[in-house]
């Protein structure tokens, strides 16, 4: 249902929006059935012209389970939805699958920036492409995020992997996700971080392997041509 309204582009958005439908048709089922059988109590208890009003305490065994009975249904559906909802949590949060692809998004007041490796594909060496609020990223390749913020408490949020997770001064919290569709999409701070925390928006891209090969050509490049213009200026 949410699909429609927001495209699915990671492996676990599909078990997200599972257990969000899941709630909602739950909810939804018995909030019908309770205002349903409520308004018709207040029809057909109205007030009429000489018939006395019944007084019920709800104290039998008779009356009470009209209580006990909808209690318990309602508990076994909390079950079914705690059960699916810790399931998803575990895969998304819990579970780290081996990663094809590292990188490290830096949150500050007020931007996103991502380091990538270069193609040595290590981190922390000289060839890491570094990107300000625009993530590039492979399709179907499985990517561990390093989150780490330079001030306050941020929120990673990307909607179309259904994917949010808070950014916390003095700790690296690493993640995963796996995009499972191409295209260009939102990045958002999901947590009220100041003043600008409105002008906080990114974007990811996420492209075909071709795609992603000559984006990093491209960015290689130019990293090398910044690195060696000033000494081709003859300084
Ligand atoms: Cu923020």
């Amino acid at each position: 249902m949410i699909e429609r309204f927001l495209p699915v582009a990671s492996t676990y958005a599909g078990d997200i929006d599972f257990v969000f439908d899941l709630i909602f048709w739950t909810v939804g089922f018995w909030f019908l059935l309770a205002q349903g059988v409520f308004f018709w109590l207040l029809v057909r208890f109205r007030k009429r012209d000489g018939v006395r009003a019944q007084y019920v305490t709800g104290e039998l065994k008779s009356e009470k389970r009209f209580i006990t009975i909808p209690h318990a249904l309602v508990l076994v559906c909390d079950v079914f939805i705690v059960f699916f909802a810790i399931r998803v949590w575990y895969d998304v949060k819990q579970h780290l699958p081996e990663a094809q692809q590292t990188v490290r998004v830096v949150a500050q007041q007020w931007a996103w920036s991502f380091v990538q490796p270069g193609p040595d594909g290590r981190l922390d060496t000289a060839d890491d492409i570094k990107t300000v609020d625009e993530l590039h990223v492979q399709v179907g390749t499985t990517y561990h995020f390093q989150l780490v913020s330079r001030d306050v408490v941020h929120s990673f949020s990307v909607p179309v992997f259904r994917l949010k997770q808070d950014v916390i001064p003095g700790r690296v919290i690493t993640g995963w996700f796996e995009p499972t569709r191409t295209g260009t999409f939102d990045i958002q701070c999901a947590e009220i971080c100041g003043i600008g925390h409105g002008y906080m928006p990114g974007r990811i891209v996420i492209e075909t392997a071709e795609q992603h090969a000559a984006w990093m050509a491209s960015h290689s490049n130019r990293e090398i041509a910044a690195a060696s213009g000033p000494a081709a200026g003859g300084r």
